[in-house]
């Protein structure tokens, strides 16, 4: 019998092995078998591939269901089906460290390598807290969902209980700083609860991590990119620093115009720009407020895509049916008709869904869906191109082995369909009949400024998100700091403030979707500079010489040979491969979107001249 202090050494150890993950227990691990050799690692990959598919198979039906009928019991269903999906997943990560050092097919060490970074939500192996971590993440989206705004008496904004979609209106068109703040307000209050529980899901998620050896939840995120963590932060540093000055040079400018329509007393002439003014709930993308900061002085777009669309009477549908329509005049085969059966495009009346936007593959082969509350209006022009994407890079992945069903990174996937988007310039709307005819040249400068608010505001934007959760995720920025931590990052980067003092009863993270939705953001930073690098090379495959801001692809089989090819690489092969094969070029680089928005950027200095910039 072993003396206590052998048993205890021994007992130290083992905890060490499960902490690293390294432990599977001697008859799973094969400790009394042979060492481990590359045939066995070949049937490994080919079991977890199967085990995985049918698994998120069932967790996308579920999903599906709860984010379209949010209720008590879809919310269960969903977090059972994730919680088998991230259990078992758990066990092959962990399994596969079995095969670690072994000589082994590039193909198996890639399928290995991404079951071990395969989730994006781990749970500690304890089913108990297991299964409480995957019910509040069903809870918090859930929560988002539903969140509503009751006005109290004598409001601007009427006596009927709002929904983001009302409230995001009212802050898309609004000039009344009062209503524009309530309205801020009223979606920001309805995230407070979210805090105790997010701040719970950090704890259990991050314990997830550990077991599978990473140091927190936003070292496994980090871990995706084919590179090393540390290198992919510093890889983002180093794009937003080629982006910066051209974001400043625009706040300044939207800054001046609106103290212009807001007076000094609203918009600091020096500071940050509140938050609410921007036309965005989150700030995000400033496309909204065009009409207050568009060039004095030079010929407008001629055009509001908004009214073409509902002037074109679009409806949701045929708003799809043309997005749609760009990708097959690519050569792409069309969507199945299931797509048009089961996704949906409106928002029900009876019922609570999750309006965010998003694209689905619930078999992992044919079955495509949107699930998008349509409005008519350019904004959701955009998003159906976006999340239609997604469709196309779906079906064109989910050929492969199920493991390689997924973007080359999760930026290439969002890149997608903006890349199409890219592409509804004002030669392609005249050529589906949305306008008469093309503005002339000197029209440049307000096409570029009103893609910019949308494009180069969001730089920092997309940044912030994850720069919090990665330090939330550390224990950088502990739970009695979140609020402040969060409106810290908006300051330096996006120089931006709330309209109304926060306090760390607040909860402002909560109130966008991919924080309750855990959702990685990244993604759409890095598509935002991709998005140019693709349209570049894409315009350029179509035979297209003109400047990039008036090229569209539309009808280039070219350029949708170009894209299939690299959708067809699924995420079977690094990054760069995927990029190289569409663009020649293997970094990513702010270089195109620089040279996208030149004319704009040397417009912007002189407007500028004189002015003091930052905050
Ligand atoms: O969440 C989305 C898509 C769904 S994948 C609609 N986007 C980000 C956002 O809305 O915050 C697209 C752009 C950024
Ligand atoms: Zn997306």
């Amino acid at each position: 019998m072993a003396s206590n202090g052998t048993r205890d050494r021994a007992r130290a150890w083992v905890r060490g092995m499960v902490a690293a993950g390294l432990w599977l227990g001697a008859a799973q691990a094969g400790w009394t078998q042979a060492p481990p050799t590359a045939a066995e690692a070949m049937a490994f990959v080919e079991a977890a591939e199967a085990e995985l598919l049918d698994l998120w198979i069932r967790r996308e039906r579920a999903g599906w269901v709860q984010s379209n009928f949010i209720t008590m019991d879809t919310e269960i269903l969903a977090a059972q089906a994730n919680e088998a999906t991230i259990a078992a997943t758990m066990r092959l990560a962990r399994e596969a460290t079995r095969f670690d050092g072994l000589e082994l097919t590039p193909e198996v060490a890639r399928k290995l390598a991404l079951v071990k970074m395969a989730l994006t939500l781990p749970a500690p192996s304890d089913a108990a807290a297991r299964a409480e971590l995957t019910q509040i993440a069903a809870e918090l989206e859930g929560m988002y969902g539903r969140g509503k705004y009751c006005p109290g008496a004598g409001s601007k904004l009427g006596a009927d209980c709002l929904d983001l979609e009302q409230l995001s209106n009212r802050i898309a068109t609004s000039r009344d700083p009062e209503e524009l703040e309530e309205a801020w307000r009223g979606w920001h209050e309805t995230a407070r609860p979210m805090r105790e529980k997010y701040r719970r899901f950090v704890e259990l998620a991050n314990a997830g991590a550990r077991e599978l050896g990473f140091a927190d939840l936003g070292a496994l995120w980090r871990s995706k990119y084919d590179m090393p963590p540390d290198a992919f932060a510093a890889e983002l540093d180093r794009i937003w620093e080629q982006v910066r000055p051209l974001y400043e040079q625009l706040h300044c400018y939207v800054r001046a115009r609106l103290v212009e329509t807001y007076g000094a007393d609203v918009v600091d002439p020096d500071g940050p720009i509140r938050a609410d003014l921007l036309g965005n709930m989150w700030a995000q993308q400033w496309g909204n407020v065009y009409d207050l900061v568009a060039p004095p002085g030079v010929p407008g777009t001629g055009y509001d895509l908004t009214e073409r669309l509902a002037a074109a009477g679009y409806d949701a549908q045929k708003m799809v049916e043309t997005g749609e329509r760009f990708f097959t005049s690519l050569g792409l085969e069309r969507l199945p008709e299931t797509f048009w059966e089961r996704s949906l495009f409106v928002k029900p009346r009876d019922r609570e869904v999750v309006c965010h936007a998003s694209a689905w593959s619930v078999d992992q082969a044919e079955d495509l869906r949107i699930k998008m509350c349509i409005e008519v209006d350019q904004e959701d022009f955009d998003v159906i191109h976006h999340e239609l994407g997604h469709n196309f890079y779906q079906r064109a992945h989910n050929t492969l082995a199920p493991l390689f069903r997924d973007g080359a990174n999760d930026g290439f996937h969002e890149a997608l369909g903006d890349t199409i988007a890219l592409s509804i310039t004002p030669k392609y709307l005249e050529e589906i009949g949305l306008i008469e005819a093309e503005p002339p040249a000197e029209a440049d400068l307000a096409l570029l400024m009103r893609l910019a608010l949308d494009k180069v505001a969001f730089l920092p934007f997309g940044l912030t998100i994850d720069k919090w959760r990665w330090g939330v995720f550390s224990g950088e920025i502990p739970p009695d700091r979140y609020n402040q931590a969060w409106w810290d990052l908006k300051l330096r980067y996006q120089g931006v403030v709330p309209p109304v003092a926060r306090g760390e009863a607040d909860f402002d993270p909560g109130a966008k979707y991919h924080v309750p939705g855990n959702t990685p953001y990244m993604r759409y930073f890095l598509a935002h500079i991709l998005q140019f690098q693709f349209h570049r090379a894409l315009a350029s495959a179509a035979g297209e010489s003109g400047p990039l801001h008036r090229a569209s692809i539309f009808g280039s089989e070219a350029a949708g040979d170009r894209l299939e090819k690299m959708m067809l690489l699924g995420s079977s092969r690094p990054w760069p491969d995927a990029l190289e094969v569409l663009t020649g070029e293997r970094e990513m680089d702010a270089r195109a979107i620089l040279d996208y928005f030149a004319p704009l950027s040397e417009w912007l200095a002189r407007q500028n001249q004189g002015r003091v910039c930052g905050w």
